[in-house]
């Protein structure tokens, strides 16, 4: 098997760290980030500050509270952590192209051969370490490693604000002295088992017979067997081809007003045609989605004459449909939403595009530069401005969660 070389990049405290940055005062504290205290909350993340007193993940708000109750609770935002997410992917494909997003804040890169750019794998990692520090004042921890579940245990071992690297061959002696439940996959009902039959450490289970291990957890048995030796063979994925995408939102309060719609659509189609082209693919389907005050809902779609990834001719469309349904009804709208359908077939067919297509093209790669820059809201439409008005909060994100590609 040639060898490869992995790397595994966490955030730390990611949506803690996300608050920090947005309120600096709360640097250096136990902060606390989850559901509501005084009901069935439960706890998403706590800073470091506040996992010193026993505070961590899924543990319930009111434990936390009992544990801390000089930690700051906070809600959270959705928004901010799928946006700081997005940019902290976009950093990581600057450096390779064999990127495997797990979640919103770790991916594996595999740069095997990546060296010979930047001196070392190390040194790659202290510059990925530092883009994101200085990009999204956040701190990455990262494990660099042969294979995936080595370098996975790695970046957590590296935690908070590190970097180790296990070099070829060292795989074994690395994981041996760590508690099982360090490896991936291990949970409460693994952990209790092994404890049971005297393994407490990752180094005696990879000693244990495999037909032992066969024998108690069946194929699991031998993964297990495996990993614990420090061998995963398996392969870092991009994630699967898209075969849609879509945006949609939820309204404060149900309306009626054709302009407010309009806006709003064209809002979710520019995020739509960034999607295409981010992808670099093109749609010829457009479909609407209108969900009325009493939760009825409908959906309309549209074939187009020519495949495009052009925002303006899939709101165009879309908003004609839009139009059709809204105005054949009498109820106020409560949701809208559009979305693509995606032709899996890079590039397009240039004859085909009219001048006005042809324009639209370069104005939306101009577009779609200075997004990644500046941010999705540094240009707007003369429609998606008004939205501004609508949502007095100042935010530029008008979307709600779960914003869905599927
Ligand atoms: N998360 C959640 N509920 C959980 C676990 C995690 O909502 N039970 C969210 C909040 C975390 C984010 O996912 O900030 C990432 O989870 P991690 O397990 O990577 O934990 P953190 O990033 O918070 O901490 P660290 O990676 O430093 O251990
Ligand atoms: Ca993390």
């Amino acid at each position: 098997m040639p060898l490869k070389t992995v790397m595994h990049i966490d955030l730390d405290a990611f949506f803690v760290s996300v608050e920090q940055v947005l309120n600096p005062a709360l640097k250096g504290k136990p902060v606390v980030v989850g559901g509501s205290t005084d009901r069935r909350g439960v706890v998403a993340t706590a800073s470091y500050e506040a996992r010193a007193f026993g505070v961590h993940s899924g543990m319930p708000m009111a434990t936390a509270l009992r544990l801390c109750p000089q930690a700051i609770f906070l809600t959270g935002n959705y928004h901010r952590y799928a946006e700081a997410s997005r940019r902290f992917m976009g950093i990581l494909a600057d450096f390779s192209p064999f990127l495997e997003p797990m979640g919103l804040d770790e991916a594996f890169l595999e740069v095997t051969g990546f060296e010979s750019l930047h001196k070392s794998i190390y040194e790659m990692a202290q510059k990925i370490r530092a883009r994101v520090r200085a990009e999204l004042g956040l701190a990455a921890s990262i494990g660099i490693a042969p294979c995936k579940i080595v370098a996975k245990v790695a970046s957590d071992e590296a935690k908070p604000d590190g970097l180790m690297q296990v070099l070829p061959g060292g795989e074994a002696a690395f994981l041996a002295p760590l508690a099982i439940r360090k490896l991936p996959g291990v949970g409460e009902k693994t952990e209790a088992i092994l404890k049971g039959l005297g393994i407490k450490t990752i180094g005696i289970l990879a000693r244990m017979p495999e037909t032992a291990l066969k024998h108690r957890f069946g194929m699991y048995g031998e993964t297990l067997h495996r990993h614990a030796n420090g061998i995963d063979h398996s392969h870092v994925l991009p994630p699967a081809e898209a075969k849609s995408t879509s945006r949609e939102t939820t309204f404060e309060r149900d309306t009626r007003d054709m302009v407010f719609l309009s806006g709003m659509l064209r809002y979710l189609a520019e995020k739509v045609g960034a999607d295409l082209r981010r992808y670099g693919r093109q749609t010829a389907c457009v479909a609407i989605k209108v969900r009325f005050a009493d939760f009825t809902t409908l959906t309309r779609q549209c074939t187009l004459a020519n495949p495009t990834d052009a925002d303006q001719y899939i709101f165009q469309t879309g908003d004609s449909l839009l139009k059709k349904t809204v105005q054949a009804d009498k109820r106020a709208v409560r949701l809208i939403g559009i979305g693509v359908s995606i032709i899996n077939e890079p590039g397009r067919q240039l004859p085909l595009l009219n001048g006005m297509e042809q324009r639209w093209e370069k104005l939306n790669r101009v577009i779609d530069k200075m997004r990644v820059k500046y941010g999705f809201s540094v240009i707007q439409s003369g429609q998606t401005l008004q939205l501004r008005k609508a949502y007095h909060s100042g935010s530029s994100d008008f979307t709600h969660p779960p914003l869905q590609i599927s």
